[in-house]
Order: structure tokens, then sequence, then C-alpha cells
């Protein structure tokens, strides 16, 4: 978190992290454009749509005295580029962690939730967090509850955390997500996300 006192802008920044192709750039884009600001995300791409580095985007919004600013990123979730996520995620104040929620990609959360575990140490439960359950619609109509990646997070041991069943491709769940990691970020500000 960076405070501008001459400008007063406090600067937050939220990284959507998960495994390949479970949504963070849907996500992103889903997010931006509730604030009609959908062609802003910067987005560094494969011809095929993967994000090679990162997705990158800023919303702004006024308070009477300061203005917040949001530094939004996704860091890629293909492994070829791994050696890019900690520098997307140096600084971070919240993470909206983006799982696929279909059973057959269990394996690919625990192995993406376990490298963010490494990669912050014993500084990982301290960082407010969001799960984003997404691709709900996906889901096993005889096994619709989670695909068990919830009872491999020890939520207990985090000071901030939440669960949100989300479809990035409706926008369903994607701003109230968005929202509960702000709340965490600030738990005193009354938040009217309508710009
Ligand atoms: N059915 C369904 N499809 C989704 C949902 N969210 C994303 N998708 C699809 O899943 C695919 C991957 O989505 P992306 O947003 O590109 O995933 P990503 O996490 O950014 O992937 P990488 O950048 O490769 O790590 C796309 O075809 C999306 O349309 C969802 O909630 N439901
Ligand atoms: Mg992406």
């Amino acid at each position: 978190m960076i405070f501008n006192y001459d400008d007063k802008i406090l600067q937050v920044k939220i990284v959507y992290y998960g495994p390949a192709m479970s949504g963070k750039t849907t996500s992103i884009k889903s997010l931006f454009s509730y604030f009609n600001k959908e062609h802003s995300v910067k987005s560094i791409d494969s011809t095929v749509g993967r994000t090679l580095f990162f997705d990158f985007g800023v919303l702004k919004f006024k308070g009477v005295d300061w203005s917040l600013k949001f530094l939004i990123y996704s860091a890629t979730g293909q492994d070829f580029y791994a050696s890019t996520r900690p520098a997307t995620l140096n600084g971070v104040d919240g993470l909206i962690f983006v799982v696929d929620s279909q059973s057959k990609y269990l394996d690919h959360n625990i192995r993406s939730w376990n490298e963010l575990k490494t990669l912050f140490g014993s500084e990982f439960y301290n960082i407010p967090i969001v799960i984003s359950l997404n691709k709900y619609d996906l889901l096993d109509l005889y096994n619709p509850e989670s695909n068990g990646f919830l009872s491999f997070i020890e939520s207990d041991r985090f000071r901030h955390i939440s669960f949100k069943k989300t479809i990035a491709t409706k926008g369903k769940g994607v701003l109230d997500s968005f929202s509960g990691l702000v709340k965490f970020i600030f738990p005193q500000l009354k938040i009217h996300l309508n710009n």
C-alpha cells in the first residue's frame, strides 16, 4: 500500500492468482466491465488468449478527501512463465484466488495454492484473501458441492479469508469477491462501488 500525500491518493495492489485457465483474466475483465472499463485492461496474451505474463488494470474511486487507486493484476497460470509470478506478487495488499471448481482440476488448484504458500512463507496467513470458486456453472450435477479444495486450505489460520461461488463468464459473484476483499483491506470503509 502506498500513500501519496501530495496528491492524496492511496494506492492498493490486488492480484488474481490461481491455476492455468481457472478464469483469472475473465474475472478481471468482468470486474472492469462493471465500471465500463473493460477495454482499459492491458493483457499480454499469446495468440490463443492465454496470459503470458500478467493482466493489468487500474480502478480509481474518488473519496471526499482521499482517492483510492487499485492496481489490479493477474499472475499467469501457465507454468512455462512461472518465474514471472513472484514479481507480479511483489507488494500485494490482497489476493483473489481463482479456483477451477471442476473436480478433475482439484490437483491443479492445490498445486497453485501450495506454490503461493511457499512464495509468501510465514506472511501467507496475514494476507487478506478471497477464494473465488469459479466455473460453478460446470459442476457435476450429482456432486454440486465444491471439489474438496476448501478442505486443503486451513482457513482458520488466516486473519481474513472468505469464499465466493463465481461464474466469471456471466459476471456472477465477481464484484462481490472484489468488494469482499476491499472490505478486508479497509474494514472501516463504506463501499459504494458504483464509481
Ligand atoms: N463455463 C465457464 N467457463 C469459464 C468461467 N470462467 C472462465 N471460463 C473460461 O475458461 C477459459 C479460461 O479463462 P481465462 O480467464 O483465460 O483463464 P486464466 O485463469 O486467465 O488462464 P491463464 O491466463 O492461462 O492462466 C476461457 O475459455 C473462459 O471463457 C466460468 O465461470 N464458467
Ligand atoms: Mg489469463
